[in-house]
């Protein structure tokens, strides 16, 4: 495995290159062009200097995350074919900058919903946390104003404000979707770019959806093991691959983690890697990495990835915001660079046990 840091860009991150290059065992960054709009082609241009601008720090782009989808894919729209023929652009000048990692999700309007941005835990650190009740005692257009006020001033991955202004027409437009349409139209977009990824050697990575079960009465489908394997049955290609991400898939208490890391061996392209701590089934809050401030067991999860001989890049996943640090929710430097380190403790320790 690498390991890896999430970097949004100079110019909507607080945290610089600089500083995580300095954390130990660091070598990439999973990064984006965070100001494009979905359905946008990337240019090859736009590409190679964001790749310079890494490099240029001692650092590599370990993989994209993300390349949105347009909700006219996820929605089967008529409009679709023309996006997806521009995600194949934006995927062949990837390929051609030699990036060969990306990830993206099939959420239909809200990527990772969160009812607090700043809840406190005992040690005074605050951490995203998400209430189904508080959820249900919401209506969707008030979702994004109920946190707006504890963004840091961040642009939050998903909620984008341009989005969100537009929810109800999102909605509208998912009127007719289910679970079993949204499937088939990820499988339509799947065959559609499986082509390129083939030429250009490029892991297409799904993100789950977090939480893993419907919102606000929308389908979700990339809950559990079942479906994760049913969308790698039906475009069973190996870059039809997955991002492992801990924290959305351990949403649902009855998905068994490691478990299901060994069931997708070989289609795991990126592992997200952090912990939660339940108060009840339905409320969970983000925890420090560390298996004792939580609910999982890291190492059982960093066992099950090593067990299946995963290669690729491993991001620690949302930090706590600690220290002082005023960054976006979950992606402040401190907590995320004392998770790499301890993900790296655990990894060093079975490595060296197996041996
Ligand atoms: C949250 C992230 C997600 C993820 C997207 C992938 O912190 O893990 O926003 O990047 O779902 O497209």
């Amino acid at each position: 495995m690498e390991m890896t840091l999430r970097w949004y860009g100079a110019a909507f991150d607080t945290v610089t290159l600089e500083q995580i290059r300095q954390i130990p065992g660091v070598t990439g960054v999973i990064t984006t062009l965070y100001n494009t709009a979905p359905g946008e082609v990337w240019s090859r241009e736009r590409i190679r200097a964001m790749k310079e601008e890494v490099e240029a720090a001692g650092l590599h782009i370990a993989g994209i995350e993300s390349v949105n989808v347009h909700d006219a894919i996820k929605t089967g729209a008529p409009e679709r074919d023309g996006y997806i023929d521009n995600y194949i652009e934006t995927l062949e000048n990837l390929g051609k900058e030699d990036v060969h990692l990306v990830c993206y999700n099939f959420m239909p309007v809200f990527d990772w919903p969160r009812t607090e941005l700043a809840r406190r835990r005992p040690d005074g650190s605050t951490v995203l946390a998400y209430t189904q009740e508080a959820v249900d005692a919401l209506n969707p257009e008030q979702m994004f104003e109920s946190i707006a006020g504890d963004t840091n001033g961040a642009v939050m991955p998903g909620w984008e404000p341009e989005r969100m202004e537009h929810v109800k027409e999102l909605f509208a437009q998912y009127r007719e979707v289910d679970e079993e349409k949204l499937f088939e139209n990820l499988r339509y977009f799947l065959e559609r770019i499986m082509p390129v990824c083939d030429q250009y050697d490029i892991r297409m990575a799904i993100h789950p959806d977090d939480p893993a079960w419907s919102v606000f009465g929308l389908p979700r489908i990339i809950t559990s093991q079942k479906n994760i394997l049913r969308m790698m049955k039906m475009v069973d290609n190996p870059h039809n691959g997955v991002t492992f991400c801990s924290g959305s898939y351990g949403t649902n208490l009855e998905n068994d983690l490691p478990g299901m890391i060994r069931a997708l061996k070989g289609r795991i392209h990126f592992a997200h890697v952090r912990n939660l701590k339940f108060n009840s089934p339905t409320d969970f809050e983000e925890a420090a990495h560390l298996s004792s401030d939580g609910t999982f067991d890291m190492y059982e999860i960093m066992k099950a990835l090593y067990d299946i001989g995963f290669s690729g890049p491993i991001r620690p996943d949302h930090g706590r915001m600690i220290w002082g640090e005023k960054a976006m929710p979950g992606y402040g430097l401190y907590d995320r660079a004392l998770g790499a380190c301890y993900l790296q403790g655990l990894w060093e320790a079975i490595e060296k046990g197996e041996k």
